[in-house]
């Protein structure tokens, strides 16, 4: 209840943001776009990690709020990387269950595409496996609308929740995200590894995209490059950044 008021108090005072992480095409090393994380941080508590407040807030019309806010601010992203000479590249944002089954979101984002006059291609919303199942045929139902205005979906965590690949296959998915565990555990532990390579060659045949999470090292990276894995994120590539830091840093990179 008390971080309820506090988000509600938190919006009202600008204390949202977003951090960016880069995606990169791992057998060329091109950018393909970011992961929008979102920051809070608090004038007492300092950093706030969405870890712990997104759980609280989760069936909230807190979280519905942060979660438009959430969206329309991908499309601000979007202008503004054109500004820099960045056009193209595409946004991914974290929805969670209620946000997902909100009644309002094709008509915000209808909206949105409107206002911004942007492609809807390049905003790939994600949803864990959980979400999915939270109401598989309103779900079902919502991608399907969504995906005929443009946007994009991918499966985060893929592998930590209940994967139904009976599902898989109904869903107009684009991307597989796999969890970063796998990734982490790869070089240490077989069965990891082999979930990881197995996963990226059912991906590859089934013609989605798959993206590997939490690189950290040059030999995962390494690794992955062998095993096709087309998209590539995680600190060894990037850590995440402000939207500020990565207008500035963003044209000094390429
Ligand atoms: O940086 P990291 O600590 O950002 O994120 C922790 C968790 O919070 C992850 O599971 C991530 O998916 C989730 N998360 C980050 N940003 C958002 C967001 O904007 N909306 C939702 N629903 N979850 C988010
Ligand atoms: O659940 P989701 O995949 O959206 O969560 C993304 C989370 O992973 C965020 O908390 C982000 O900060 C974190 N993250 C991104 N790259 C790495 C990495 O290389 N290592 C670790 N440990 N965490 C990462
Ligand atoms: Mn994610
Ligand atoms: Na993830």
């Amino acid at each position: 209840i008390e971080i309820e008021n506090e988000v509600r108090a938190a919006f009202k005072n600008d204390e949202f943001s977003f951090a960016l992480q880069a995606q990169v095409e791992i057998a060329t090393g091109k950018l393909v776009g970011f992961e929008a994380l979102i920051r809070w941080i608090h004038p007492q508590r300092g950093f706030v990690s969405p870890d712990e407040f997104i759980p609280i807030i989760e069936n909230s019309e807190s979280m519905i709020d942060l979660g438009y806010w959430g969206l329309k601010r991908a499309f601000i992203i979007l202008e503004k990387l054109d500004e820099i000479g960045f056009s193209g590249l595409k946004v991914a944002v974290n929805l969670s269950a209620s946000q997902f089954l909100d009644p309002q979101l094709i008509p915000f984002l209808k909206e949105q595409l409107v206002a911004f006059s942007r492609d809807a291609e390049q905003i790939e919303l994600e949803l864990t496996e959980r979400t999915v199942v939270a109401d598989i045929e309103q779900t079902l139902d919502t991608m399907q609308q969504l995906r005929t205005l443009g946007f994009t979906f991918s499966i985060d965590d893929f592998g930590t929740g209940y994967s139904s690949l009976a599902y898989l296959k109904q869903m107009p998915v684009e991307i597989i995200k796999i969890d970063r565990s796998f990734i982490s555990g790869m070089q240490d532990d077989n069965a990891d590894m082999k979930i990881v390579s197995s996963t990226i060659a059912m991906v590859n045949k089934l013609g989605m995209q798959v993206v590997a999470e939490g690189i950290e090292t040059a030999e995962q990276l390494q690794m992955l490059a062998t095993m096709q894995c087309e998209i590539g994120q995680g600190y060894f590539i990037s850590r995440p950044v402000s939207e500020k830091d990565l207008y500035d840093l963003l044209p000094l990179k390429v």
